[in-house]
């Protein structure tokens, strides 16, 4: 089989990490492999299947020789994608800056693979509340096109990076020893006013746009008509910050334009790649940021009518958002590239 030589921009950040212990447990077929970060991270050294990796500083220079370059996201994507394309380089983007171009697909791998085909140099990887709704979405969309989503979210603080998960430590630890809670990070880091997490919900993920919403609640929305190709869906979605460590949940409440059985939703949904349905209310089965982190699957539970509504239901969604909200889906898209010999 043929191996790819790959780099990974942000090789040290948290979804960084997961492109390495993904690639090792999904036998990825690399040859080289390029560990690029900023200047800050430059000179660590990695050991990754028994040998050791220096992290390189990301330069304009990083990616000759490279084929496929997965970038672990933020804001550095927007210089360094041009530099990856031109040395001919395909580049998965996990940041929002291309996701929203018409030249690029915004690919979730079970969703929209054929998206891939059309493009130049350049995939989008989705937000990871997005992915994770578009997976629960997708088997049902195809059995009774969706009319209407309203979806609330409740984002476990790893969504803000390692400053998320040290700030709900820190402001657990202060309570107990019933000191004050400090907050530097939440609901983001680039704002000067913080809320505690801890005992808390933030519903703010992210700055406010003029209409109010949140740049994270209207990029689920926009993405996902994107995904499905569908500009007519209509979409409103409310997004939450909870003192959880990892693994995203969503309260999804979806109009269909006929009208389906519940059977015949969970056999749809149980036969999607990618989806696991745990729901019996009988014994207590339903799907909880607790046991799903560090796991593949979307998990889907509380699959049931919407009783005040004709052909609309509700279903509580759980994914871990750092693999198939992240990690995971970029490296899936890549394999989906290299089956169909895109590259
Ligand atoms: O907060 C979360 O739970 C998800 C955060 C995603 C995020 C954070 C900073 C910048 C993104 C994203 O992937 O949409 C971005 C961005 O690339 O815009």
């Amino acid at each position: 089989m043929k191996k790819y030589n790959v780099a990974i921009l942000g090789a040290t950040g948290a979804v960084g990490q997961e492109f390495l212990t993904l690639i090792e447990e999904r036998n990825f077929p690399f040859n080289e492999l390029r560990l690029l970060a900023s200047k800050r991270s430059a000179g660590k050294v990695i050991n990754f299947m028994g040998k050791d990796y220096t992290v390189e500083e990301a330069t304009k220079d990083s990616f000759t020789n490279i084929d496929i370059a997965l970038f672990a996201g933020g804001s550095i994507s927007k210089e360094f994608a041009p530099y990856a394309v031109n040395a001919g380089a395909v580049v998965i983007d996990n940041s929002s800056s291309f996701r929203m171009d018409p030249e690029v697909p915004l690919v979730v791998a079970e969703v929209n693979p054929d998206a891939i085909c059309k493009h130049k140099g350049i995939i989008a990887n989705p937000n990871c509340s997005t992915i994770i709704m578009c997976m629960a979405l997708k088997p049902i969309y195809d059995l009774a096109k969706i009319k209407r989503i309203v979806v609330s979210t409740y984002q476990a603080v790893s969504g803000a990076g390692k400053e998320g998960i040290d700030e709900l430590d820190n402001q657990v630890a202060a309570h107990v020893k019933g000191e004050e809670m400090v907050a530097n990070i939440l609901p983001s880091a680039s704002l000067d006013k913080h809320y505690p997490i801890a005992f808390n919900l933030i519903p703010q993920i992210d700055v406010f746009l003029d209409n109010d919403y949140t740049k994270e609640e209207m990029k689920m929305v926009l993405e996902t008509k994107k995904i499905f190709d569908d500009q007519q869906m209509a979409i409103t979605a409310t997004t939450i910050r909870v003192p959880v460590y990892r693994s995203h949940s969503e309260s999804i409440n979806v109009e269909l334009e006929k009208s389906l059985e519940i059977p015949q939703i969970k056999a749809a949904l149980s036969s999607f790649p990618g989806v696991t349905v745990q729901d019996n209310p009988q014994e207590m089965l339903y799907p909880m940021p607790l046991y799903t982190s560090n796991l593949d699957d979307v998990y889907v539970g509380r699959i049931r009518k919407d009783e005040s509504l004709a052909n609309t239901y509700n279903m509580w969604v759980v994914g871990d958002q750092i693999r198939k909200g992240a990690a995971l889906n970029t490296l899936q898209i890549a394999e989906v590239m290299i089956e169909r010999g895109l590259i």
